[in-house]
């Protein structure tokens, strides 16, 4: 290893992040705000000690298993790290880190906007509005579906599950929720537990999904567990696309089976599935979630710590792991 380790950037991250990491580093190649492609990552980790990446960068069994051996460690600036194969990662000596906690309040912000933007139509409102479509108040226009006092099922009660719930308690929502155990946790003694996902969805006239991506949430929100839900509900999901099968929501949308569905992840990020195009109840972002300059400064400084900890020979502050 030379003596000041080198690291490889997928691609730009925050200033703030790039000055502290050109202090302590030698960054291999020139970063772009556009993510390397992985022919160029193989390329370049043949020049580093470390990977620096994002969650848009798929380290799979595959990739992991034809990574140079000079890469020790890969930090990815996401809590989530479903586009990382942890196993193979541990079979190869290769240590990964995450950005856990920093990004909690702003996901939970994010969520409760999907929720509200598609429950009051915020998103067809405003179009018609900007398209100058708006011609006269009226009172039957925009209708959407009532927020405040109603049932909350969250799906995944993590930090952001929790973070969630606590923000919905502000709009006197009823807060169920389905995890793998029951959560002690402050302002939470009132939210109902289930055991089971039926049972949650019978009760949730609003869904959050907040549970990580495996192979077990994969598709876990299709054609049988939406027809669980009751009629119109409203269905919102910040957590990762491929959790809903998004033919079945589509259908489910377009009868009329879910009232709106708020999303900021999609099946096939960054592609729109051209079917949602079409519908009015529909409120979506580009996957925004932790999109405050606060909270993506605070994940580079969370990659950081990873980093320094690892080459200074400590214990790294937040290790992925099997
Ligand atoms: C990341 C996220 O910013 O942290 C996560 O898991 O989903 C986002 O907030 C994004 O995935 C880029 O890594």
């Amino acid at each position: 290893m030379s003596q000041t380790p080198r690291i490889f950037l997928t691609r730009l991250f925050p200033s703030a992040v790039m000055e502290r990491l050109s202090s302590s580093y030698e960054i291999v190649g020139t970063p772009t705000l556009e993510a390397y492609g992985q022919s160029d990552i193989l390329e370049f980790s043949k020049s580093a000690d470390a990977i620096f990446c994002d969650s848009t960068s798929r380290f799979d069994r595959e990739m992991i298993e034809i990574l140079p051996d000079n890469i020790k460690m890969i930090t990815t600036f996401s809590v989530g790290y479903d586009h990382l194969d942890v196993a193979a990662a541990s079979e190869k000596g290769i240590l990964l880190g995450n950005t856990p906690d920093v990004l909690t309040d702003a996901t939970a912000d994010i969520a409760l906007l999907c929720m509200l933007g598609a429950a009051r139509m915020a998103q067809s409102a405003a179009e018609t509005l900007r398209d100058g479509g708006w011609n006269s108040w009226s009172p039957t226009q925009f209708l959407g579906i009532h927020m405040s006092g109603k049932k909350l099922g969250i799906l995944g009660m993590g930090r952001i599950g929790q973070a969630v719930a606590r923000r919905a308690r502000g709009f006197d929502m009823k807060i169920h929720y389905h995890n793998r155990r029951p959560v002690t946790a402050r302002g939470l003694e009132e939210a109902v537990y289930h055991d089971n996902l039926k049972d949650l969805l019978a009760q949730s006239e609003f869904l959050s999904i907040n549970c990580p991506l495996s192979d077990s949430t994969h598709h876990l929100i299709n054609e049988t567990s939406i027809a669980r839900l009751p009629d119109n509900a409203v269905l919102v999901n910040t957590a990762r696309g491929p959790i809903v099968d998004e033919n079945a929501l589509i259908q489910a949308l377009k009868s009329g089976k879910i009232a709106a569905a708020g999303l900021d992840v999609f099946e096939n990020e960054p592609n729109l599935n051209p079917d949602y195009l079409e519908l009015r109840n529909l409120f979506v972002l580009p996957h925004v979630g932790s999109a405050t300059i606060e909270t993506r400064d605070a994940m580079g400084f969370k990659c950081l710590d990873n980093l320094d900890a690892f080459f200074a020979g400590r214990e790294i502050p937040n290790p992925i792991t099997l």
